[in-house]
């Protein structure tokens, strides 16, 4: 019956989100995992906490006026969804990518509420962004968009309300700027965005820890098929914060990364890519993947980004942006003797996708627990930012480290708990929502 009841609620978020393919895509995911939980535990079907988790508590929409370099005046739109704060603040990150809308916000909105809820961290969910496009603009352009962004979206936000921080094209220089508008709009230094620099409060390891966590986290799928990194060939895509970190990991920890790419395509060191050179590339330059062949004259470059899933590879790490891999490029990993597939960026794959993985015996996780590392170094900064006081790098790292594990604990045992105990996506959706659902029980009709 409950399971007739979900699919009734799931027919009704398409009727009221028409054309949302993004956000759509999340809720059926998640819910198809939540059938048998519904069924073993009706109450929460009772207190309609399903109706009421697909509902953002509120989605906020702006313009964001700015001045180009030539005097002309641009207007792009801005948004902040938060999504449920059941368990704590809103929390998550801001996207400036043209490809914003509200159905990819809502989508990512909806998938960080679960994800904080597995970090263990006192955490709600929420998303945000714009559709400006901050490739191709000069430092004084991000300035001016950023600080007319923040005008609008201060009286949405505080330490205790919501806390964004950055995700695609949002990375230190725009949370700076976004934070200084912030201190002189309001007249406080208050830890109202997190990926701050250290200089003014940020957290030691914030910037790799997206990356560094989502490694933590494949070692742990690792050992429990008695496996390292160590001797494994890589293949990570993208080349911003969450590929870098993800790869400088691995291959400390002595898996070789062959690829790495951007949205104009990728490239193929068989010698291991070289990290520093990606960082000064991507990070000091913000150049093109292209240019590495500059430095690494026996490495290729090919035009297009999809390519990078046909190479023989152990594992695969898709760390550039939603359903950047699709069934034909999971076919081709699987065909290829791909052995682990797991998302540092979030809705990675594609449901066809993750379906085929599954059937072919791949070990799989899904972002909402293997890149939870970054909001959870970002909580860690909040909690810093209240006591006034900073923790080292190692500190962090190893509170990193100890999440990470913990988000694969908490997922295996509720897999197990339903009789399914390598599905690592079913136990994610089944121990986040449990979470979220008792504090929503708890708190009333809210
Ligand atoms: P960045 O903006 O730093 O980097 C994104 C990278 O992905 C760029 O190299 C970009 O290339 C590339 N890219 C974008 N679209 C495509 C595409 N279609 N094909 C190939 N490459 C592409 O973003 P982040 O590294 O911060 O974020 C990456 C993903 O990780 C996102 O899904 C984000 O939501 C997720 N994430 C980020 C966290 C964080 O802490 N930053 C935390 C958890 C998840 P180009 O320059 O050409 O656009
Ligand atoms: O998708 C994500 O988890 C992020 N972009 C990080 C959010 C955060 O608040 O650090």
């Amino acid at each position: 019956m409950e399971n007739e009841r979900l699919k009734e609620i799931y027919e009704s978020v398409k009727k009221r989100n028409p054309l949302e393919s993004e956000f759509l895509q999340a809720v059926s995911e998640v819910f198809t995992s939540l059938i048998v939980v519904a069924e073993k535990y009706p109450m929460y079907a009772r207190a309609a906490i399903f109706e009421r988790l697909v509902e953002p508590d509120r989605m906020i929409m702006f313009r964001v006026p700015w001045m180009d370099d030539m005097g002309n005046i641009r207007v792009n739109r801005g948004y902040r969804v938060q999504f449920n704060n059941a368990i704590g603040p809103y929390k998550g990150g801001l996207r400036f990518h043209p490809m914003v809308n509200l159905s990819v916000m809502k989508a990512l909105g909806f998938e960080q509420t679960f994800k904080n809820s597995l970090s263990g961290l006192p955490i709600g969910g929420a998303k945000g962004g714009s559709d400006f496009d901050p490739k191709g603009k000069s430092e004084g352009e991000v300035m001016r968009f950023c600080q007319s962004f923040m005008t609008e979206l201060f009286k949405y936000v505080g330490p205790d309300e919501d806390v964004p921080a950055g995700d695609q094209g949002v990375g230190a220089r725009e949370i700076g700027y976004l934070f200084g508008q912030y201190k002189r709009l309001t007249g406080q230094f208050h830890g109202v965005l997190t990926g701050k620099g250290i200089p003014y409060s940020g957290s030691l390891a914030r910037t790799e820890a997206t990356g560094y966590g989502l490694i933590y986290f494949v070692r742990e799928m690792l050992k429990s098929i008695d496996e390292t990194l160590y001797g494994k060939t890589a293949v990570i895509s993208g080349s911003g914060n969450v590929a870098i970190y993800a790869a400088v990991k691995a291959t400390a920890l002595g898996a070789c990364v062959v690829a790495m790419s951007d949205s104009g395509g990728y490239i193929y060191d068989e010698q291991g890519i070289d990290t520093d050179t990606i960082r000064l590339i991507k990070e000091k330059q913000r150049g093109r993947i292209s240019e590495y062949i500059k430095y690494r004259p026996k490495a290729k470059y090919f035009e297009g980004s999809a390519g990078i899933w046909g190479l023989k590879c152990d594992l695969a790490m898709p760390c550039a942006t939603q359903n950047e891999l699709n069934a034909e490029s999971a076919a081709k990993l699987i065909e290829n003797g791909c052995r682990l597939i797991a998302e540092g960026s979030n809705m990675s794959c594609t449901q066809d996708a993750i379906a085929l993985i599954k059937k072919a015996g791949l070990l799989y996780s899904p972002g909402k627990a293997s890149n939870a590392g970054g909001v959870s170094v970002s909580a860690l900064e909040m909690t810093q930012n209240s006591m006034r006081y900073s923790w080292s790098f190692e500190e962090v790292d190893a509170k990193l480290e100890e999440i990470m594990k913990g988000i694969y604990k908490k997922a295996t045992a509720a897999a197990k708990e339903f009789g399914r105990a390598t599905d690592l996506e079913f136990g994610a959706n089944v121990a986040a929502f449990i979470k979220v659902a008792d504090a929503m029980m708890a708190q009333g009709c809210v």
